[in-house]
């Protein structure tokens, strides 16, 4: 079979052009201001806030300090439990512990792979204080249900939104629901700052709060307040990361193409589903997710050990399930009898690489290979 002379990944970043990106380096040296909020910081916040069509957002060295410190601007009571999902990336759970918290997983959807709402309401304790649910792949969580759900029994809910920078519902960001969203700025995101991350927030009382736990708790020279962190993204990646929202929407466009082309050549592919966008929410665009059901004589595994012998590296996200490492494993929310379909969908899923830069024929090409590996086993 034919293979590719180079690796091809599952994501490639988008990079600023060059000359563009050395105008702002160098306005920046001139400047002798490298970090601490400076011009290239506010700007960023400032666009962002354009871009998204939000009240508020507060950006960050990277999206599990901005998460990290979403949980810690609740307020939430030490030792409470927040109910989240096993079907994430290590983060998600992560921050509730590192808060001093107790993570409860509860199962997920089996069309969106979002946390199910039932589930969330069969979970809830006189302990729990929250829910942090995640727009996994850019599909938005049920964000009604869970507003309905945090109403009735006065929960906190923050979404991570690492996947969701673009995702829309009925042309309002997805941003707007919940306490709090993260996005994830990282360089495998549809828009990057290298490393980087933002809170979006509705709630003005979060503004100062957020401001002092993201600079060591410090209001002026003299004055702490709060156990603060350094969560503070510095004046390069703030302005590598003006230069990338000016290519965002063009990356879109011709990764839209590549969707298209990849849903059009797989469709015939007996035992593979592509997960479709529910009706009245854009595309992320931020990865290109397939199903390997597993009754056509092939698994996921199959496929994706097929692709690596023809140098392409699909990713399974997410494999295994958060409740399954070993800081977790001993919780009763993480039994596997208890996640049923988070438990298959994680043998199920593959990203396929996803960016523009890949190319039409290089698409073209990886859906032939993956017909062949299929047809073969
Ligand atoms: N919540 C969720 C749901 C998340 O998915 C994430 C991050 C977070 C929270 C936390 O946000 P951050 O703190 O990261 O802002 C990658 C990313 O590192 C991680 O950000 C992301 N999710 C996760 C889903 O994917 P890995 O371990 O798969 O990364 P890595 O290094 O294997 O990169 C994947 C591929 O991307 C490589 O095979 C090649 C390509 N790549 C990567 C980098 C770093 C490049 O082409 N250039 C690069 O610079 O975690």
């Amino acid at each position: 079979m034919k293979k590719f002379q180079k690796p091809i990944y599952v994501t490639r970043p988008l990079v600023p052009d060059e000359d563009d990106l050395f105008k702002s380096f160098r306005q920046i040296l001139d400047s002798e201001w490298l970090t601490n909020m400076g011009d290239f910081h506010q700007l960023l916040e400032k666009e962002l806030r354009a871009y998204l069509n939000v009240p508020h957002v507060s950006i960050y060295n990277n999206g599990t300090i901005a998460l990290l410190i979403a949980i810690k601007a609740l307020n939430l009571p030490k030792g409470s439990e927040i109910i989240t999902t096993p079907f994430t990336f290590a983060a998600t759970p992560h921050v509730i512990s590192w808060n001093g918290m107790r993570p409860v997983f509860v199962d997920i959807e089996p069309d969106t792979y979002t946390i199910s709402p039932s589930a969330i309401e069969k979970a809830i304790t006189p302990r729990t204080s929250a829910i942090l649910a995640v727009h996994v792949y850019g599909f938005p969580c049920d964000v009604d249900a869970i507003e309905g759900i945090a109403r009735k029994h006065d929960l906190r809910v923050i979404y991570d939104g690492a996947h969701a920078f673009s995702t829309e519902i009925h042309g309002k960001s997805v941003c707007h629901w919940g306490d709090i969203t993260m996005l994830s700025f990282h360089a495998t995101k549809l828009f990057n700052t290298v490393e980087g991350g933002a809170l979006v927030y509705n709630n003005e009382y979060l503004e100062q709060q957020l401001r002092d736990l993201r600079n060591f708790g410090f209001r002026s020279e003299f004055q702490v307040e709060g156990v603060g962190i350094n969560g503070k993204m510095n004046e390069f990646q703030a302005a590598f990361g003006l230069q990338i929202l000016k290519k965002v929407k063009e990356e879109q466009r011709m990764r839209a193409e590549i969707y298209d082309l990849y849903c059009n050549e797989l469709a015939s592919v007996e035992g593979i589903k592509i997960p479709v966008f529910p009706e009245g929410v854009s595309n992320s665009f931020q990865y290109f997710p397939i199903m390997v059901e597993g009754n056509k004589g092939y698994s996921r595994d199959t496929l994706y050990n097929g692709l690596r012998e023809c140098n392409v590296f699909s990713r399974k996200y997410f494999y295994p399930l958060c409740s399954s490492y070993s800081a977790y494993s001993d919780l009763p929310s993480s039994s596997i009898d208890h996640l049923p379909v988070a438990t298959v969908v994680s043998k199920q899923a593959l990203c396929l690489p996803f960016y523009s830069k890949l190319g039409l024929k290089n698409v073209g090409d990886i859906c032939h290979m993956i017909r062949e590996i299929t047809k073969e086993n």
